[in-house]
């Protein structure tokens, strides 16, 4: 028998890492990292593997589905584009257009098919009532490169594999693979790092990155934004601002670091749990540095403050001269550009949500808002609602209101490839083929590379005649709703023109046929410094001072330092390397060996509440209550707790075998819609007070709600 190989991205994650399919007779027998890929190296991990799973899943959606009472029953795709169109127009001729809502998930930033398609269909409906993963993720990042640089993707990434220093908060590469900084085989360049510089990592648990970094030093949740004033505060009086390179450029950055001036660096120890002395080292090293990168990810960002911390993270990039220079941090000038003309530079509070008047950004509302807009009746309530790629039951703040609200509904659409927590509660679910059988072209990661690198992902075997992928769904579902709707609609060229005509216009004389010869992929280098020539903000300049920021820093000021109620703790969540938020726990290769869903705490904290190592425990919030075991453990900071998202998959009706093996409860069950960063919208999944004790203990010990 002949082994055929055939190259491709991994769809998976942000590190893009190439893969080699290995074929025997059209059927794929093993996945390997591909060593001729410049940028990855041949790296893979246990994720990569697992697309053997995916693709050969039994309990994968393979046709589409349209509800029959608690059933589903398989119909034609002509059938359930008509039946889709016809019910979403019909509800908004109704309700109006709001009353269609939509929420787009994590897996659609990896597939052309859904980020190139989507959007004209989602403008066709022309709802404000749009929502995506990007409201419990990284929108903090967004609104300060947005409001700094005019251009929510003109993002600034660290420059890994130059700097001397890395600062890094609330972010687990050594788990995640890198976020918002696409750098495969990323164990291999913080080691590295670490060899010929120094890396930090500032993190509420000694995670699997502190434990290979130079240092690691503990926070309280939620106080990040603290302890970066306190370093700016420290870097003034090391030594003045290194800001040549951005002669005429920088615009209020006085103005900025002025209105950070009032803040006590005494009172910023207590509440962070990092004392002074330690500050000032972090400091001096930072500035002592030839070249020093900082990032702050997740953890950073789905906290109170993440916008501010976000903001203050570029200023000292500013002060210590390391933004926009070779082992800072750099944009990365993708050949087919998410920024520049033509482009959605972003907007903010251009409309509000109904309910609770939250501001939208760049198009988009915070999912937050979402269950209370379907279960709040009056105009403009939701109706319908159609997920891509998402699982909010599970990736949501107060994720069983949303579960109550999808009930209620008079329409629901779910473009996937399970029945979850979320799909299952869909009319029509629509499943794509694998995206492997599409053209590819990564869009965002690509832009967001701790390098210049550019590749083409060509299909790895033909689509089959009753398979469509995503892009035809959307094309599809665009002109079925439009002619139900009466609405003008033109459907998108295929991905491979579409992909053609974007390199097209990015002017780097790299077409699709050099591409195609090249099917490992192209490295075009490092990164460049290239921002000052980009800035895309009404002054031209780098805006240092925001007012949406600024006015931020008073509600810092005033709740940062609230203390923790009584016997509290505050939760934070935690990555594992064989997940994927809440949908790859149906492959088997990633859930064998050891349980990796409970609770961690410090044995300190277990001891004071009585609690023995791995008995259930009650864990409740102002929101709700959760039942799951705990596990003891010293690399957390007493006062803190750790969960992973994404478990819980045993409800009734859904159909992932293998997932309804694991024990483990969600953390959005417990998650509050009302704990958001505010300048942002952005869910604060992070630091969520609760309190523990163990199962077996009677509810009413638990402190009162109304005493919260
Ligand atoms: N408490 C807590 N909550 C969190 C987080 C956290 O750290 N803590 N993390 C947040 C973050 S960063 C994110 S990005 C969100 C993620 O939030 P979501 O994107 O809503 O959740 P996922 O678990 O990524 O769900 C992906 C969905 O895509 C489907 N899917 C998989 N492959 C395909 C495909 O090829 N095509 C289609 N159409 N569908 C597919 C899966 O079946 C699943 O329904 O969760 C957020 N929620
Ligand atoms: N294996 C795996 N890889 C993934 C994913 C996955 O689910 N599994 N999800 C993907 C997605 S969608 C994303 S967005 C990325 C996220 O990638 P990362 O940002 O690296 O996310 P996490 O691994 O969750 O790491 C967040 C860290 O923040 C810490 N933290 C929590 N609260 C605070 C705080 O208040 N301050 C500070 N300083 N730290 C805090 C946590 O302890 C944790 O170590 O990962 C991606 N990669
Ligand atoms: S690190 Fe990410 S991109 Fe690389 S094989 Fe694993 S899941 Fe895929
Ligand atoms: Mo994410």
């Amino acid at each position: 028998m002949s082994r055929l190989s055939r190259f491709r991205a991994c769809p998976l994650c942000e590190a893009i890492c190439g893969l080699e399919f290995q074929y025997e007779d059209e059927r794929l027998v093993a996945i390997r990292g591909d060593a001729a890929d410049p940028f990855s190296q041949g790296h893979i991990c246990p994720k990569g593997n697992a697309i053997l799973d995916l693709e050969a899943d039994p309990d994968r959606v393979r046709k589409p589905l349209r509800r029959r009472g608690t059933e589903f029953e398989e119909i034609s795709w002509d059938e359930a584009f008509a039946f889709a169109g016809e019910r979403l127009a019909a509800i908004q001729h109704e309700n109006g257009a709001n009353s269609v809502a939509a929420y787009l998930g994590n897996p659609n930033a990896h597939h052309f098919g859904s980020i190139a398609y989507a959007p004209a269909f989602l403008r066709a409906l022309k709802s404000r009532n749009i929502f995506s993963a990007s409201s419990v993720d990284q929108w903090p990042h967004q609104v300060v490169m947005w409001s700094m640089y005019g251009h929510q993707f003109l993002l600034p990434i660290p420059d890994i594999d130059h700097c001397d220093y890395m600062l890094m908060l609330g972010a687990n590469p050594m788990a995640s693979m890198g976020s918002l900084m696409t750098a495969p085989g990323i164990a291999k360049r913080l080691k590295a790092l670490c060899a010929r510089g120094k890396l930090v990592v500032i993190d509420p648990r000694r995670n699997e990155t502190a434990e290979i970094a130079s240092e690691h030093i503990f926070i309280r949740p939620g106080s990040d934004a603290l302890l970066l004033i306190a370093l700016l505060q420290t870097l003034q009086r090391i030594g003045p601002a290194r800001l040549d390179h951005y002669a005429g450029k920088l615009k209020d950055f006085d103005i900025a670091l002025a209105s950070i001036a009032h803040f006590d660096s005494e009172l910023i120890a207590v509440r962070t749990g990092i004392g002074t002395a330690q500050v000032e080292r972090i400091a001096a090293d930072l500035y002592a540095a030839p070249r020093a990168a900082v990032y702050g990810r997740m953890g950073l960002s789905t906290q109170m403050f993440g916008t501010l911390a976000q903001w203050l993270l570029q200023l000292i990039a500013i002060y210590t001269g390391n933004l926009d220079q070779p082992g800072g941090i750099v944009p990365n000038d993708a050949i087919i550009s998410l920024t520049g003309p033509g482009t959605a530079r972003g907007h903010h509070g251009a409309w509000r949500s109904r309910v609770r008047g939250l501001a939208e950004f760049a198009g988009e509302l915070p999912v937050s808002a979402l269950a209370e807009e379907i279960l709040t009746p009056g105009e403009g309530q939701v109706r319908a609602l159609i997920t891509s790629a998402g699982n909010p039951v599970l990736s949501t703040p107060n994720g069983r209101a949303l579960e109550g609200a999808l009930e209620s509904l008079d329409f629901m659409l779910s473009i996937d490839v399970y029945i979850n927590e979320t799909t299952r509660h869909a009319d029509l679910i629509l499943p794509p083929v694998s995206s492997l059988t599409q053209h590819h072209y990564d869009l965002i990661f690509n832009a967001f590379a701790v390098r210049r690198v550019t590749r083409l992902n060509t299909p790895l075997r033909a689509q089959a005649e009753h398979e469509r992928g995503d892009w035809e769904i959307f094309n599809a579902l665009g002109a079925a709703y439009c002619e139900a709707a009466n609405k003008p609609w033109t459907s998108l060229p295929s991905p491979e023109q579409m992909i053609a005509a974007g390199l097209k216009h990015g002017g780097s004389d790299i077409t699709i046929d050099d591409l195609k010869a090249a099917p490992h992929g192209i490295d075009l280098g490092p990164l460049q410094p290239n921002l000052l020539t980009r800035l895309q903000t009404e002054s031209g300049l780098i805006e240092c001072a925001p007012s949406l920021l600024l006015e931020d820093l008073a509600r810092l000021a005033s709740d940062a330092f609230a203390p923790a109620p009584g016997d509290s703790l505050q939760l934070i969540g935690r990555r594992d390397i064989r997940s994927n938020n809440s949908w790859m726990h149906n492959a088997p290769r990633l859930i064998k060996g050891k349980p990796r869903h409970q609770l961690l705490m410090h044995p300190d904290d277990l001891a004071a509440r009585g609690i023995v190592d791995g008995v259930d425990v009650r864990v409740r919030s102002a929101i709700g209550s959760i039942t799951v075991a705990v596990k003891s453990c010293d690399d957390l900071m007493r006062g803190v707790a750790s969960l992973p998202h994404g478990f819980d998959h045993r409800r009734a009706g859904t159909r992932l075998t293998s997932a309804a093996t694991l024990d483990g409860a969600s953390y959005n069950d417990i998650s509050d819609p009302a704990a958001l960063d505010a300048p942002s919208g952005n869910a604060a999944l992070n630091g969520l007070i609760v309190w523990v004790e163990a199962a077996a203990t009677p509810l009413k010990s638990m402190p009162a709600l109304a005493t919260q």
